[in-house]
């Protein structure tokens, strides 16, 4: 069932399709999903996040975005991705029954919708947001380094020209603040926080501000390297893990980093396919098997959160 005119799973869809999209498997799926919009861009779109699980009151979250670079499309293709595997399989597979009858997932399907759009009408390779600043003729912020996470201390650029802009202020654009906002009114149920982007195929966890350790170090890793163990197991794809400053490199003002000092103890970013043979650019033809490997991780993260 659910479909929006011209969409599909396994294609990348602009904004417009996603936008149908998100109304529709609400509107299609009410006793699992609904939907509600938490601000808008700097261009004036509206950002959605999709609840879906069973209601049932005083149930934990967790908190899935994807979009943030404009350029990773296979990103917001995972999170459409997610919602249908979870409302498809709801009735089907005891582990996922189980998974929406004690959880929420709060999925935010593109958080730089403004730069999505961009990427699709102008610029493939577009990464930031499409803010405008007085005093310069450059658009955009990095809205994975805009977070109040030792904010612009490493890793990132005070030129508002620098694809690694931390911008003004933290949460100086629109969409970052919104996705902040929500997660501060929700912090007392979010239990975990995954922020998806591409490439190189990796799970980071905190941190990627500093070279210091999460309190739970040693947890997050032994879960990170069962949720790639888990994945590689489809298709044989490699995943490498371990805290963002050494595994990929030093950077400040990111969301998971940001989410984690909130108090979210499951806190990570994936870098989904590949490894740089196509980039950014990840054919279509390798959105399925990308998207059911990582349902592999995300479902074992969710479980483990579950079960702590
Ligand atoms: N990589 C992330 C980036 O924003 C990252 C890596 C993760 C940085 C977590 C900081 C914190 O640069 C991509 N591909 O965007
Ligand atoms: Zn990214």
């Amino acid at each position: 069932h659910t479909r929006a005119s011209g969409h599909s799973y396994t294609k990348y869809n602009n904004w417009e399709t996603i936008e149908a999209w998100i109304q529709q498997v609400a509107t299609d799926n009410p006793d699992l999903v609904s939907q509600r919009v938490i601000g808008t861009t700097f261009e004036g779109r509206n950002m959605y996040v999709l609840k879906i699980g069973k209601d049932r009151p005083n149930k934990p979250a967790f908190f899935i975005d994807c979009g943030f670079h404009a350029r990773e499309w296979i990103s917001p293709a995972f999170c459409q991705w997610f919602v249908r595997e979870a409302v498809r399989t709801y009735n089907q597979e005891i582990h996922m029954k189980r998974l929406l009858d004690e959880l929420d997932f709060y999925v935010l399907p593109v958080v730089n919708i403004d730069g999505y759009v961009y990427t699709w009408a102008k610029d493939r390779m577009w990464r930031k947001t499409r803010s405008t600043m007085a005093g310069s003729s450059c658009f955009g912020v990095d809205p994975n380094r805009n977070f109040d996470a030792g904010w612009c201390e490493v890793g990132a650029s005070r030129s508002p020209c620098s694809d690694t802009y931390c911008g003004p202020t933290p949460e100086s654009e629109k969409e970052t603040k919104a996705l902040a906002d929500f997660i501060r009114q929700n912090l007392s149920s979010i239990k975990a926080y995954l922020t998806v982007h591409s490439y190189s195929q990796m799970m980071l966890y905190p941190y990627s501000y500093d070279y210091k350790l999460p309190e739970n170090y040693e947890e997050l890793n032994a879960l990170v390297k069962g949720a790639a163990k888990e994945l590689s197991t489809l298709h044989g794809t490699k995943y490498t893990y371990g805290p963002g400053a050494t595994t990929i490199y030093p950077a400040a003002g990111g969301s998971d980093d940001w989410a984690y000092d909130q108090g979210i103890k499951y806190s990570f970013t994936f870098e989904l396919r590949d490894k740089g043979f196509f980039g950014f650019l990840l054919p279509e033809s390798q959105i399925r098997q990308t998207c059911e490997e990582t349902m592999l991780a995300v479902k074992y993260i969710a479980n483990y959160v579950l079960e702590h």
